[in-house]
């Protein structure tokens, strides 16, 4: 192999991303080497099993890819800024718009929901833990070794180039021969796995450790929504497991699953990726429909309408996401009869979709309502999406979509489906949640600043497509000439993501200035809640609930406060809880060395680490470790610091 096989060279964006990446690292090490930290990292972080920290780092993992996925969106639209601009050529432009996608939805997106639903979801329930918190602990290390392997092939071998569906033949070696989409099927096979065992395991959490009383039917929304959401990843995930194994054959082994010649499918990857790929847009949208639920209920003052008509809306949404995957490829080729169903299939998800926009409608009707800029956030997802909804019905429609299939009218669909679902909801919850903890608020006049910014320039941003798509300007097109009259509205686009990344650095900006500014206060309740989750001190104790609450309600917080009743009961008893441990992190590196050598096809050091990966965890199920039990006084005297009191 040669040298420039191996670096990506001759790219002065490439040396700039290099630099930093050398900078950032020095960085690091330097803070950690002069703070003498290491000891503290490894102890309190890297070989944690505490779903607080676990979701505290993947929601760091996801914002650091947002400003990833965030340059790329910055790149792609200085490129379409200006007609016959030369800022990318078409194949940068390829691998841009692709990473840009990848690392949007799997290391983005779903980082940012798994993070949420690690901290929100055993404090809603009144658990003190996940039900595996090992296993949790290597799902996160899956997930973010996968992430740190896909984000090398920007400079190690060359970056995936054909769209983030990869579509065959054009992800095959013949046409894609770097080894981009190698890095695609082995980084996104171990944050899948990853993903598969946070779902079995948040499955168990909720069906096995709710506090008691708490019925099925009086779990809190956002609880509810993380339940559906891992039955969707149970279902979903394996079928891409699979097709990305049979990806990784194709490209590696010369086997001929997806490939147009001898007898391969192409068609068999794009309904597979499909299969798995409609389901994904909802992983990553019902935990944020979740919660909205909890914030709007909560500032509104208002319990949430029509409690279980959202459950069964949910449930009907999961189900139909499963049976409309054909909609990605009307033009492909199937007959009238297939597009109609598949149509009407897809439309039917407006259906359950309306119940819940109507639903949180009138949990406002008449409600006492208050604006954070968690509510704001929520609010404001309310018409945007309710666009990108109308406009997906659009698409549906088979006949209609010969005409918009692959224009910009698409991209900016689904960028009004998943900004302010996703990320308005993730955005949201961290606003909403931070103080539970971290012990204090974020700011809140910055935070509305923030959001003005992101409201706003969204639409600049992603509104002038919808005419540039029905004008007929094509999706994934790297530049376009004067001639077309494409100029001023893609202008518009462009100054409008620049106004979009200041909105969404203002956030950054927010958490730090916070940390450094913000009163501690360590009121358990700031927001005035409904849920379990906040009757509990701030920042929570690493056991979550001293004693188990008593539930009896749907907002068991809420109605304690307003009965007088008291939640909680019963005396202190010594709590048991699980043990750190390393493996995970080093299983995961583990992973992550035998993964980059199967990239380059390395055989021999790929099957050493890989033998690395099976003794760690064959460690780990051999190890004997009871985890310890907190005492009653070490449980005392924490609660009265927390909640501020003198020992
Ligand atoms: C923050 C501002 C964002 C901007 C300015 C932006 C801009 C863009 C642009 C210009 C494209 C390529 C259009 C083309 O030539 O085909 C694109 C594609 C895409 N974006 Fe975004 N985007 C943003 C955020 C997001 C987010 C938050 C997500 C997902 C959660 C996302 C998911 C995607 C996907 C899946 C594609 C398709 C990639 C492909 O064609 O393979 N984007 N975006
Ligand atoms: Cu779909």
């Amino acid at each position: 192999m040669k040298w420039d096989e191996f670096f990506v060279t001759g790219d002065p964006l490439i040396y700039g991303a290099m630099v930093s990446i050398v900078v950032a690292m020095l960085a690091i090490i330097i803070y950690l080497t002069y703070t003498k930290r290491y000891g503290w990292l490894w102890r309190e972080w890297l070989t944690t099993v505490d779903h607080k920290r676990i979701g505290i780092m993947y929601i760091l993992a996801a914002f650091l890819m947002l400003f990833r996925g965030g340059v790329d969106a910055l790149m792609l639209r200085l490129q379409l800024a200006t007609p016959n601009m030369t800022f990318l050529e078409s194949q940068h432009y390829n691998e841009v718009f692709s990473t840009h996608g990848v690392i949007m939805i799997l290391f983005m997106a779903m980082p940012f929901v798994l993070g949420v639903m690690n901290i929100v979801v055993p404090l809603q329930i009144g658990a003190r833990d996940v039900a595996f918190p090992a296993l949790n602990a290597i799902s996160f290390w899956l997930f973010f070794v996968g992430a740190m392997l896909y984000n090398l092939s920007f400079v190690i071998g060359g970056s995936p180039d054909a769209g983030w569906s990869a579509y065959f033949p054009l992800a095959s070696n013949e046409f894609s021969p770097t080894v981009g989409h190698n890095y695609y099927a082995i980084a996104l096979q171990l944050s899948g796995l990853g993903t598969l065992m946070t779902g079995i395991n948040f499955i168990v959490t909720i069906i096995k450790m709710r506090a008691p009383g708490m019925s099925i039917w009086k779990m809190p929304m956002f609880t509810w929504s993380a339940l559906i959401t891992c039955i969707i990843i149970l279902f979903a995930f394996p079928t891409f497991t699979v097709s990305l194994a049979q990806m990784m054959f194709d490209r590696l082994f010369g086997t001929q699953f997806f490939s147009t010649t001898n007898g391969g499918m192409d068609m068999l990857w794009a309904n597979n990726f499909w299969i798995w790929g409609h389901p994904e847009v909802y992983i990553v949208i019902l935990p944020a429909f979740g919660i909205f639920s909890d914030v709007i209920s909560t500032f509104a003052r208002k319990n949430l309408y029509g409690y279980k008509s959202m459950v069964y809306s949910m449930i009907a949404i999961s189900l139909l996401s499963f049976l409309v995957w054909t909609h990605h490829f009307y033009t492909m080729g199937h007959n009238a009869t297939v597009n109609s169903i598949f149509a009407i299939a897809t439309m039917a998800i407006s259906v359950p979709t309306g119940i819940k926009i109507f639903n949180w409608l009138f949990t406002l009707r008449k409600g006492k309502i208050v604006f954070p800029t968690a509510m704001l956030f929520s609010l404001a997802f309310i018409p945007i999406f309710t666009i990108g909804g109308v406009t997906g019905v659009m698409l549906a429609m088979s006949s209609a979509d010969y005409q918009y299939h692959n224009t910009m009218f698409l991209v900016a669909h689904f960028h009004y489906v998943l900004i302010p679902g996703t990320v308005f909801g993730m955005v949201a919850g961290t606003y909403y949640w931070f103080p539970k903890v971290f012990g204090f608020r974020l700011n809140e006049k910055i935070g509305k600043i923030s959001f003005w910014l992101i409201a706003i320039f969204f639409n600049v941003t992603f509104l002038p497509l919808f005419y540039l798509g029905l004008d007929g300007m094509a999706r994934r097109m790297y530049t376009y000439s004067e001639a077309t009259g494409y100029g001023p509205l893609n202008l518009t686009a462009s100054i409008g993501a620049v106004g979009l990344a200041i909105g969404f650095g203002l956030i950054i900006y927010n958490i730090i200035y916070s940390a450094f500014k913000s009163p501690r206060d360590k009121h358990a309740d700031p927001w005035d809640a409904r849920t379990l989750e906040w009757s509990i001190p701030s920042p929570a104790p690493f056991y979550n609930f001293a004693v188990m609450p008593n539930v009896k309600d749907v907002d068991p917080l809420w109605y304690s406060k307003i009965n007088n009743e008291p939640l909680y009961e019963d005396e202190i008893k010594p709590i048991h809880m699980p043990s750190n441990t390393g493996k995970p992190a080093i299983m995961g590196i583990f992973f992550f060395l035998s993964g980059f050598c199967l990239v380059f096809s390395w055989w021999i050091p790929a099957i050493i680490f890989g033998i690395g990966v099976f003794i760690t965890m064959a460690a780990k199920s051999f190890e004997r470790d009871p985890g310890y039990y907190v005492s009653v006084e070490e449980i005392e005297g924490t609660e009265k610091v927390l909640r501020g009191e003198k020992l």
